[in-house]
């Protein structure tokens, strides 16, 4: 079912040192929380209304190091950027220590997929430490959102503050980039759209821009500079905690290939997976690995993680390895074993074998336990 990888490094080496040999932040530090943890389980968080979701992230969120949403299939998604989903879910992660990873599978020309990353009602990259990108288009996709991911990254260290004062109107009105959108002006969790002139000054960024008459009010909004990645002035109190043993993440996003598919039947070619390790090669300071089925290391230098949808289990009691059926829509599963064991798979991505047990927590449990043996056994270390 998967090529032999075994004679890469990277197959039997611990995720402690393949951590000190990632050059991307966001690898690093996802290396360092899995030991930590002692998880490769991401849940593949796939509820329909927000309520559920965030419920979900916070009992799960223990036995996983990654989050995976849709979140356009989530009914009463709440776009404030302050205390919304995004931002709520955020919270939850700081608490749980885990990262979000909004499987978005970008998939146009570099503009659109610029805009639906950093614009629109979601923001995507206000919320998403991880997104990933369908190849179709060509390697632009990738150039353009790593473009956009270091441009926001520029300038996220400033928060927007702003102000209502009384004063002489400067302007009529907004300068409507924000009403196109739909959302309101920038609050203190998105990043500026306008650099600031300088980062220790508090500079009033009114001039006309984002000034706007309410009687003779006027909006000001003023940005600071802030040293750490948590938003403040954010979520109900109690949200604030951080989960202990390692750092908040680093600002920097991660950028998944989408390289190969779980599903029967699916299009992508070995000439396609190879191209989608090219360009990855070419973008090793935005693109941190890949969905696929099996590990893409091949050349001696690469040091990509492996994420991996199409898991299940068999039930608790069956033949730990067995085979486990599809769900009659295409898609396949294997083990974690096979996965994680022989094909080389870091992280194992489970939807509804942990969404429909009888007791999520529980068989989240479950599956961690799993997957990390199969890695312990991979690396030929023992618990
Ligand atoms: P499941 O319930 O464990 O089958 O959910 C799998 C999730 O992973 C689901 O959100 C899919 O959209 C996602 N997925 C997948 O199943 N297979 C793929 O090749 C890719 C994504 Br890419």
């Amino acid at each position: 079912m998967c090529a032999a990888r075994d004679r890469h490094p990277t197959f039997k080496a611990s995720f402690a040192e393949r951590a000190n040999n990632a050059s991307h932040p966001l690898a690093n530090y996802l290396l360092r929380l899995m030991e930590l943890k002692k998880s490769n389980l991401c849940l593949s968080a796939d509820v329909t209304n927000a309520r559920e979701l965030l419920a979900l992230a916070d009992r799960i969120g223990p036995s996983i190091v990654i989050l995976k949403t849709h979140y356009d299939l989530v009914a009463g998604w709440d776009y404030n950027p302050q205390n919304g989903t995004g931002a709520r879910l955020g919270a939850i992660a700081r608490k749980h220590g885990f990262l979000i990873f909004e499987d978005r599978k970008f998939g146009d020309i570099g503009s659109t997929v610029q805009l639906q990353y950093t614009a629109g009602n979601a923001r995507i990259i206000d919320w998403a430490h991880i997104v990933n990108v369908n190849m179709i288009p060509g390697k632009a996709a990738v150039t353009a959102l790593q473009q956009a991911a270091a441009r926001w990254r520029s300038r996220v260290n400033y928060e927007v503050r702003t102000s209502v004062s009384v004063g002489t109107p400067v302007s009529d009105s907004f300068d409507g980039e924000d009403d196109e959108q739909g959302t309101p002006a920038p609050t203190s969790l998105s990043a500026p759209k306008e650099p600031p002139p300088s980062s220790s000054a508090r500079t009033d960024y009114n001039n006309g821009r984002k000034g706007s008459i309410v009687s003779i009010t006027t909006l000001t909004q003023s940005f600071e500079p802030v040293d750490s990645p948590r938003f403040s002035n954010t979520i109900a109190e109690g949200d604030e905690l951080v989960y202990a043993g390692i750092e908040e993440p680093p600002w920097e996003r991660g950028l998944l290939i989408l390289a190969q598919m779980s599903s029967e039947g699916n299009l992508m070619t070995n000439e396609y997976t190879q191209a989608c390790v090219e360009a990855a090669r070419e973008h090793k300071d935005f693109v941190m690995g890949f969905i696929s089925q099996e590990t893409l290391n091949t050349d001696p230098a690469d040091t990509f993680i492996s994420m991996t949808p199409g898991c299940q289990l068999p039930p608790e009691g069956d033949e730990e390895d067995g085979d486990v059926a599809g769900d009659g829509l295409g898609q396949q599963y294997n083990t974690p074993a096979k996965l994680v064991g022989l094909c080389g798979s870091d992280i194992i991505i489970v939807g509804r074998g942990i969404l429909k047990a009888a007791s999520p927590p529980q068989e989240a449990e479950r599956y961690r336990r799993r997957a990390w043996k199969a890695y312990l056994n991979r690396i030929e270390q023992h618990a």
